[in-house]
């Protein structure tokens, strides 16, 4: 049983993570830096502890130093939220051989997508559809030839310990395979202190459609839909939403038992999502995220689920709550990224919060960690809201999107409102008719007018 958690985060996940805690009757510890001091996070737990300076990798990753807060709060459990050590194999191990309850999967999955030769090597084996590529790591130049000319260029060198597009090359012939491998491989050396590189068949107009997965570590399983992420600008996610405009009922049920067998296949535990390059109606896996993502309210919005509240249960030992037969689809739901940025340049605004306030009403929801007389922090990063919609279809989503933006009050520092505003009255945002190249092309093209 849980009875206190810890929770190795700041910001709006901070806040959600306490809410599912104390909807449950579950105490919260909340550690922050110094630079969050007066945070809401802070605020709203049962008990805070500072630890470390402002910078994240003395404070949000230090290890030590939040196994102590653990220790010295007696916390039961630790849920580590997105980022910082969500999806950190090390840490998860060390909280374990603390007995302290890891609030998302067994530190070995973790560790297997991390790596994302390895991810693929395991989504194969538990048939998950591929893009074309290597069969593994990449080992010399006439071994990538041999696996560009068979699968046809352009092809795209991959960092092993890539992701999230870090140490990724577009090779367009053979002639430049040999000097863009080399180049690959020494960004990744350098960004990640490991040079292993794969090679895949390059997609060029796919979208971006991503499974909410759940275990519960016994191998028992279920999808919760998919969620569209082609609207993102330099790989940060600034819209999404579900269901995802270009899936039929009978795509996503069909694509949707391939995920779920997969994970139960895997005997995963917690929240996870699989990622796919979706083209031509096919779905190719590439990735998969082992933590709970910024963008789950818009399923928990579809399917009416905590996604929160059930990692803690399966984090505490129980089943899941429901089958794949239980779980039910209903209406549309849009998240917008709010970011303190200019919304022209995406320069950084952090600086205080003078007037806030949220919208409301039927189908809208605000996760935000932002109140009034707030000093944004410079440390961390710029997302301040994010404001889910919900409707009985997507127009109505729409709708209430627009008019919820029109309520949302933030001043004194700038935000990406103005830019979803925009996005909202597109014809081809309308229609649903977008590719994961899609926002940058409409950025540069409003950047020009
Ligand atoms: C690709 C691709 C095209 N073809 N793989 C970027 C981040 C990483 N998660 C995978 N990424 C891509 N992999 C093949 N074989 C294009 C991208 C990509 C992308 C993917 C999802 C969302 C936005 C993107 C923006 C640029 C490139």
């Amino acid at each position: 049983m849980i009875r206190k958690i810890l929770i190795a985060n700041r910001g709006e996940i901070a806040l959600r993570i306490h809410r599912a805690a104390h909807d449950m009757g579950i105490k919260t510890v909340a550690v922050h830096s110094t630079a969050d001091a007066d945070a809401m996070h802070v605020r709203l737990a049962d008990e805070a502890i500072c630890i470390g300076p402002p910078p994240a990798a003395d404070s949000y990753l230090n290890v030590a130093n939040i196994i102590a807060a653990a220790e010295i709060a007696q916390a039961d459990a630790i849920h580590p939220g997105y980022g910082f050590l969500s999806e950190n194999a090390r840490f998860a191990g060390i909280v374990e051989q603390h007995n302290i309850a890891w609030i998302g999967p067994a530190p070995e999955h973790i560790r297997t997508m991390g790596d994302k030769v390895e991810a693929k090597r395991t989504a194969a084996a538990i048939g998950l559809p591929l893009v074309p590529g290597s069969d593994g790591a990449v080992t010399s130049v006439a071994e990538a030839q041999k696996v560009a000319d068979a699968i046809g260029y352009p092809v795209l060198v991959k960092a092993a310990s890539g992701g999230g597009g870090r140490g990724m090359k577009v090779v367009p012939d053979a002639g430049s395979l040999g000097p863009l491998m080399a180049q690959a491989k020494a960004e990744a050396k350098a960004a990640f202190g490991d040079d292993t590189v794969y090679l895949e068949k390059y997609l060029s107009e796919p979208r971006h459609i991503e499974f909410q997965v759940f275990g519960d570590g016994k191998g028992n399983a279920v999808h919760l839909g998919e969620r569209d992420c082609s609207l993102q600008r330099r790989h940060q996610k600034v819209l999404e939403e579900a269901p995802s405009p270009a899936l039929s009922p009978a795509q996503r049920a069909e694509m949707g038992e391939v995920v779920r067998s997969a994970v139960a296949k895997l005997g995963y535990r917690g929240a996870g999502t699989m990622e796919f390059l979706f083209e031509d109606g096919k779905f190719y896996f590439i990735e998969m995220n082992t933590r709970l993502q910024v963008e789950h309210p818009v399923t928990e919005a579809i399917t009416g689920l905590d996604l929160v509240a059930m990692q803690i249960m399966v984090a505490a030992g129980e089943p899941l709550p429901l089958t794949q037969d239980e779980v039910r689809f209903a209406g549309h739901a849009i998240e917008c990224r709010i970011n303190a940025e200019d919304p022209a340049t995406f320069a950084p605004s952090p600086g205080r919060v003078v007037d806030f306030h949220a919208p409301g009403g039927p189908g809208v929801r605000v996760d935000s960690a932002l109140y009034a007389g707030y000093r944004i922090p410079p440390y961390y990063d710029s997302l301040i809201a994010k404001l889910i919609v919900y409707g009985d279809d997507r127009e109505q989503c729409r709708m209430r999107l627009k008019r919820a933006l029109e309520e949302f009050i933030v001043t004194g520092v700038k935000t990406t409102i103005p830019l979803h505003q925009a996005l909202l009255d597109d014809p081809d945002f309308i229609r649903g008719d977008y590719s994961i190249k899609w926002l940058e092309r409409w950025l540069a093209a409003r950047a020009e007018a």
